[in-house]
């Protein structure tokens, strides 16, 4: 299958992060693109195009306006205050405090339009995150236009980024963009399968009041992991949207075992909403060796996953999302995609 990449997304180059309530070097760093990159030629699985621009409109679909100003404006208010390098949020307006008037303040703007401080936003931040976006739009072109799949290497990732804040290394929520598209290109039905080890806790929220499209999310059971405040087994949508959103919450130490039980069960579920088409949010963080995570899937698992979902047999737009295992992310990526290719 083809694959959709731009070199602009390596310039989002962030050196640290805030998480497990220290300082720390970052994870989500250009280098997994790049090995990604390298055994996709490696292996030969396909060409590696570069997005289309698709400009502001399909962002807009899922984005709120007001934070697409603040993503796009963010560099020059930061250095206007006088200040440097990676910025992050330090305050919240969580429970009894307000979300509006949104403050004029650049301290009050990165709190009002985040939900973490492990989310560093720096000088290329909104352009590598908008190549990120038009290779997940690309890849949906690619597959509203016939082709059986294609591949959006996406970097930085997008499934925490909810309509109006960022967080969890994501500021356009790629997943949720393509998914719009598809939908506003002609699919009655798109389903979202997002099996990274973590919550799609965006992409649940953009579409928690909608039936015309499904998401499904098997990740660590957020009362022991990130995002902690999202993901659980009786979100299943809202109004609308009820029966619509479906969450595997499953233990740390999960295997192929466990995890491929809910695969199955997520199967069944996207067979009979008979959706048109398939995006996957494709994180590799559920991989052992991952160091941020604590489930227990093989490089030989991401084979099998692939071929699980080539028997879908549905069109699928694969979307790249979280995998920290750097030396590994390359492998166990392919594997999937080639796995598919082979099968379907
Ligand atoms: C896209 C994606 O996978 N985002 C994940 C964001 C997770 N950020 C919080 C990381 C907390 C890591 N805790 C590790 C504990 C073991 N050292
Ligand atoms: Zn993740």
């Amino acid at each position: 299958m083809k694959t959709i990449f731009s070199p602009v997304q390596l310039a989002h180059d962030p050196k640290h992060e805030i998480s497990d309530g220290m300082l720390k070097p970052a994870v989500e760093i250009p280098s997994r693109a790049e090995i990604v990159r390298s055994r996709i030629l490696e292996t030969g699985l396909g060409e590696i195009l570069p997005p289309e621009e698709f400009g502001l409109d399909p962002l807009a679909r899922v984005h709120a306006a007001d934070y697409l100003t603040f993503l796009e404006s963010f560099w020059e208010r930061w250095t206007n205050a006088g200040r440097s390098g990676e910025a992050f949020p330090f305050v919240w307006p969580v429970r009894e405090l307000r979300t509006s008037p949104v403050p004029d303040h650049i301290d009050g703007l990165l709190g009002r339009y985040s939900f973490d401080a492990g989310t560093p936003l720096g000088e290329e931040t909104w352009f590598a995150a908008r190549a990120s976006a038009d290779a997940a739009l690309t890849a949906a072109k690619l597959v509203a236009g016939g082709e059986r799949a294609a591949f959006a290497l996406c970097r930085p990732p997008g499934h925490h980024a909810h309509g109006g804040f960022y967080g969890g290394y994501c500021f356009l929520n790629n997943a949720a963009i393509a998914a719009q598209w598809l939908r506003d290109a002609g699919a009655e039905k798109v389903a979202v399968l997002d099996v990274d080890y973590h919550h799609g806790n965006g992409t649940q929220a953009i579409f928690y009041d909608r039936s015309d499209v499904l998401f499904l999310s098997l990740h660590a059971d957020p009362l022991e992991e990130y995002p902690y405040f999202l993901g659980h087994a009786d979100e299943t949508g809202e109004g609308a949207g009820e029966g619509f959103n479906v969450n595997f919450p499953l233990p740390l130490g999960t295997d192929w075992a466990g995890w491929s039980t809910a695969l199955k069960a997520a199967a069944d579920r996207i067979s009979r909403f008979a959706p048109d088409t398939l995006v996957v949010s494709l994180g590799l963080d559920a991989f052992e060796r991952d160091p941020i995570s604590k489930f227990r899937l093989t490089s030989e698992d991401f084979l099998r996953l692939g071929e699980e979902l080539a028997g879908f047999g549905l069109p699928t737009v694969f979307v790249m999302e979280g995998g920290y295992a750097v030396d590994a992310l390359g492998v166990n990526c392919v594997n999937v995609l080639s796995a598919f290719d082979g099968k379907a």
